[in-house]
């Protein structure tokens, strides 16, 4: 019965994060059979579950430490408690509004971002969330495909695009080099007065040595 309520509880808090829930639903083991001596390793597997939900090391380092600090001062004495200080934890980060939230454009217009990083690292969806956050914030944005290697990807960026009522510059030729679709994206941005420029690329893998802008 506890587990099914504890189960439930969890659920409630993390409906709508499917992908995270299901990696969450490890905390309702570990702190559903919960006890003192075990601290440590419970709390090691608490901060893997909370990394692998998308909750940022930063974040996750700072939910442990509370929740290690409240147990070692007595305050939590149960799997039960635990957890209950653990959504309280949670709720408060969601609440309570960072003060540095804003994103610094810089003063030299069009501002020119790009994302760089591993192959599936997520570059393409950071760059459709940035894209969303400028649009709301008023600024004129242009995307550029710089991901020439993946045909697949000029369609994914594009649907971002639309998304976000963002400009888009793409060369659909085969033989497209990123630099190119990327100059001339700026190119575009300096001279239809563009806030912002996101550039995507193709990022890197150690295995084809010239994927890479
Ligand atoms: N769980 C999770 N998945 C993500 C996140 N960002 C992107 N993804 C997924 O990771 C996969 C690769 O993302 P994509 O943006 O295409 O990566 P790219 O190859 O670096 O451009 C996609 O299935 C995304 O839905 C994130 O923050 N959390
Ligand atoms: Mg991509």
């Amino acid at each position: 019965l506890i587990k099914e309520k504890a189960k439930s509880d969890v659920d409630k808090l993390f409906s709508g994060f499917s992908k995270t829930r299901e990696n969450l639903s490890v905390v309702d083991e570990l702190l559903t059979y919960w006890n003192l001596a075990d601290t440590d390793r419970v709390l090691d597997d608490l901060e893997e579950a909370l990394l692998v939900s998308d909750f940022g090391p930063k974040i996750s380092f700072r939910i442990v430490d509370t929740l290690r600090d409240q147990i070692r001062d007595g305050k939590l004495k149960s799997g039960t408690e635990i957890k209950a200080s653990l959504k309280r934890c949670i709720l408060e980060l969601l609440t309570t509004k960072g003060s540095k939230t804003e994103l610094q454009l810089g003063f030299r217009k069009p501002a020119v971002i790009m994302i760089v990083g591993v192959n599936g690292g997520g570059k393409t969806t950071s760059l459709g969330k940035l894209a969303y956050r400028f649009k709301n914030e008023g600024a004129k944005v242009l995307m550029a495909a710089g991901d020439t290697f993946r045909a697949a990807a000029r369609d994914q960026l594009e649907i971002w695009a639309e998304r976000t009522g963002s400009e888009i510059v793409i060369d659909n030729d085969k033989k497209a080099q990123a630099p190119s679709v990327l100059s001339q994206a700026v190119k575009r941005g300096k001279r239809e007065g563009f806030d912002v420029v996101l550039c995507d690329t193709s990022g890197r893998t150690v295995v084809v040595a010239d994927w890479s802008v």
